[in-house]
């Protein structure tokens, strides 16, 4: 016996309790001792058997580490159609999260209770894979096709409750899995109650699979797991349940081979790994209970909200009382959002913005602060007479954040006797709902002032990306290559409007424009003129039909028009009719002859802009791995998920290949498409990103 699998008997019952840390994933050592297990009560003689998990969780899922390697016999579908067909009866009892392959173990058994808090789910589709242990063809005899279609194309979890309604459960206890999994089985072996076999129950009754399969096609922007799973399902409404499973398996085979499912494993091992830094292994955070935030227009506002429904105490610190009450009416309005949503209840409400929530117009109620972070406008000057105050109020050890998302933060922490004290936190608005978190590490950052910055952001529920210092840090900088792509191709020949269309039908949920339109003009109008005045390099491809269309006041959805016009609401894609006129004036102006683009060569073009500053971002030092930039343009972008990031999109596309074509385009732009030095060594010694991560990772 393998001790994955612990074996116990009590009376008539063989009590197999699954032991393999952290979630119970379902890898070869669990999967042999489950086989081990059944056959072992069986030749004992006992009447039945009950599989339970030690530790926070039933069994999580297959082990997605064993992904991409020679599957390892006992595959799942067989460990799962040996339990079924036990002559024994076998019964589950699940806490935690029984999901994937745990909920398809729990199927294969004949009886399901659980504790109230238990979850369960089919989320395989969001790993870009599909239920491949019997759970389209167990699931739809149990709960029906259409619970079975929504819970196994959204991937999402149902509450115990939710799941006793359909069926898929037949009991909720409350108390120890082992304990009310041996009360339920001896109950049931009083009643005599039959074994059931879930292969055995009726076929489910079809519903209009084509027309499914195309609507979740159509929202998945791309990501076809979810429509495959479609026709998984439909296979267990036609076919008898052997054939249904063989279905099952070559569509679970196809998306394995997917890059698609390589992405989306990518991001569920890097979301975990970006705040896994060596530098902050054994570095205790500083407190953090009460904290601080200046400014409370939109970003400080969404600052506030985040920290209140994480459990900290918030200061909001404005210029007047008026303002205050302005801030606070704000935060009111972030904290309906989660009312409604039923994240807090009126209770919450009242008590968050009642009690711990206080307002000041003084900076003196900043001086109990455990951090304080300034959201206040986009000025140097500004920052610096913030810290210069901040520097004198708060009392020692309180951390000192900014929220900037560009400046010099070293220039910033120089304003104070503190600079150890002083970092960036780049929030991303609005901040009580974006998920990603820059933490800005200054030169002279403590290492507990890091890990004070990654604990604020675990506690609010963040997405934290460690940066360096530079102008637009990690996200903001790459935005700004990729945008300035985009606008090239625009003085070429491209329309904003085949630009948008060709990067949604890559998978973006917005093409660049339709973006800035909704981020608002002026913010790009702000950053054209601050960098001119900077100097430009003179290489620099520069344009102003976009000031020109600023300076017509379109500066996007808040004015009514950008690229777009929004007088059929803010979805609108209609393009406004001023703006090919500008470019084509421009275009004249430039003396340049525009040219067709294909939409292959602007995504091409885009993502090689991307790819290639991302590089250099790393190869610089302001992202410590890819992963961190993947993780930066997955959750603070729009990046589709499903292509794991734009450095797994690269490795995927291959690096020879991207190389190449920069290297041709920088014959007609050799200052914007300079290869980053990183990208040619990678291709020099044919390695990858990938092979970075892993190495960092060592
Ligand atoms: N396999 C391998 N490792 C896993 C894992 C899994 N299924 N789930 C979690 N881990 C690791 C995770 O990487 C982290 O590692 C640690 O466990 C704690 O996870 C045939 C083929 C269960 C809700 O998709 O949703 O079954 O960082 O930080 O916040 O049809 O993990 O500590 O080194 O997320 O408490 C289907 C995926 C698989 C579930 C717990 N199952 N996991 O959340 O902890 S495909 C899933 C989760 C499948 C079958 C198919 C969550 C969680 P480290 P954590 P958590």
């Amino acid at each position: 016996m393998t001790d994955a699998i612990g074996y116990e008997r009590i009376g008539d019952i063989a009590v197999l309790k699954a032991q393999n840390p952290p979630v119970n994933a379902l890898g070869y050592d669990v999967r042999v001792g489950l086989m081990e297990g059944i056959a072992r009560a069986e030749d004992e003689g006992a009447k039945a058997v009950l599989i339970y998990g030690e530790g926070n969780t039933y069994f999580a899922g297959a082990d997605i580490r064993e992904f991409g390697q020679p599957p390892k016999s006992p595959g799942l579908p067989e460990v799962c159609d040996r339990i079924e067909a036990s002559p024994l009866l076998v019964v589950s009892s699940m806490h935690g999260t029984a999901l994937g392959g745990g909920l398809e173990v729990a199927l294969s058994t004949h009886y399901r209770i659980a504790v109230p808090t238990a979850r369960v789910g089919l989320p395989e589709v969001l790993l870009g894979i599909l239920p491949g242990a019997g759970g389209t063809q167990r699931l739809p005899r149990v709960a029906g096709v259409e619970a079975a279609l929504d819970l196994i194309t959204t991937g999402r979890h149902i509450r115990a409750d939710e799941a006793l309604k359909l069926g898929i459960i037949d009991r909720i206890e409350d108390g120890a899995p082992r304990e009310i999994g041996l009360a339920y089985t001896k109950e049931l072996l009083d009643q005599n109650a039959p074994r059931r076999p879930v292969s055995e129950m009726e076929a489910p009754e079809p519903v209009d699979f084509d027309a499914v399969h195309d609507s979740v096609l159509k929202k998945g922007r791309g990501q076809i797991s979810p429509a495959t799973a479609v026709r998984a399902v439909q296979a267990a409404t036609e076919l008898p349940f052997a054939e249904g499973m063989k279905r099952e398996r070559e569509l679970f085979m196809e998306l394995m081979n997917t890059d698609q499912r390589q992405g989306l494993i990518h991001a569920f091992f890097s979301e975990r790994a970006v705040s896994k830094l060596p530098e902050l292994k054994g570095v205790e955070p500083r407190r953090l209970a009460a904290i601080g935030v200046i400014g409370g227009g939109t970003m400080g506002a969404g600052i506030a909200t985040a920290a209140l429904l994480s459990g900290l105490t918030v200061t909001l610190l404005e210029m007047s009382p008026e303002a205050a009450e302005a801030a606070k009416g704000r935060i009111k309005g972030n904290l309906q959002g989660a009312l409604k949503r039923g994240k807090i209840d009126q209770a919450n409400f009242e008590t968050l913005t009642e009690k711990s929530l206080t307002l000041a117009t003084d900076y003196d109620a900043l001086k109990d602060a455990d951090l304080v972070i300034e959201a206040v406008f986009e000025e140097m000057d500004v920052k610096k007479k913030v810290f210069t105050q901040l520097d004198a109020v708060c009392k020692p050890g309180a951390v000192l954040a900014t929220n900037t998302s560009y400046l010099d933060v070293n220039e910033i922490a120089a304003m104070t006797k503190r600079p150890q004290d002083v970092i960036g936190l780049h929030f991303f608005s609005p901040a009580h709902v974006m998920k990603l978190l820059e933490v800005v590490v200054a030169d002279e950052t403590a290492p507990d002032v890091v890990a004070t910055g990654f604990a604020l952001g675990k506690r609010l529920g963040k997405i934290s990306v460690r940066a360096g210092v530079c102008d637009g840090f990690i996200g903001n900088r790459i935005l700004s290559t990729y945008r300035t792509a985009a606008d090239h191709m625009i003085l070429d020949g491209a329309s904003p409007y085949q630009i948008d269309k060709a990067l949604e039908d890559f998978g973006f949920a917005m093409g660049p424009f339709a973006v800035a339109d909704l981020a608002g003009l002026d913010i790009g109008w702000a950053v054209r003129k601050r960098k001119r005045a900077e100097g430009l390099d003179p290489r620099a491809r520069d344009s102003a039909y976009a000031d020109k269309l600023c300076e017509d006041g379109h500066f996007g959805q808040k004015t009514g028009k950008g690229y777009y016009d929004y007088a059929a609401g803010p979805r609108s894609r209609v393009p406004n009719p001023d703006v090919m006129p500008l470019i084509e004036a421009e275009r004249a102006e430039q003396g340049i002859t525009p040219r067709e683009f294909t939409d292959e060569e602007i995504v091409r073009r885009y993502m090689a802009a991307m790819v290639n500053e991302s590089a250099k971002v790393v190869g610089e030092g302001i992202a410590r791995r890819p992963l961190d930039v993947d993780m930066t343009l997955l959750f603070g972008y729009g990046f589709p998920r499903y292509r794991g990031g734009p450095l797994k999109w690269a490795d995927l596309e291959g690096l020879p290949g991207l190389l190449d074509d920069i290297r041709s385009w920088a014959k007609e732009d050799p200052y914007f498409w300079e290869p980053a030095p990183l990208l040619e060594k990678l291709v020099a010694e044919g390695r990858t990103f990938d092979d970075l991560n892993k190495e960092a990772a060592a």
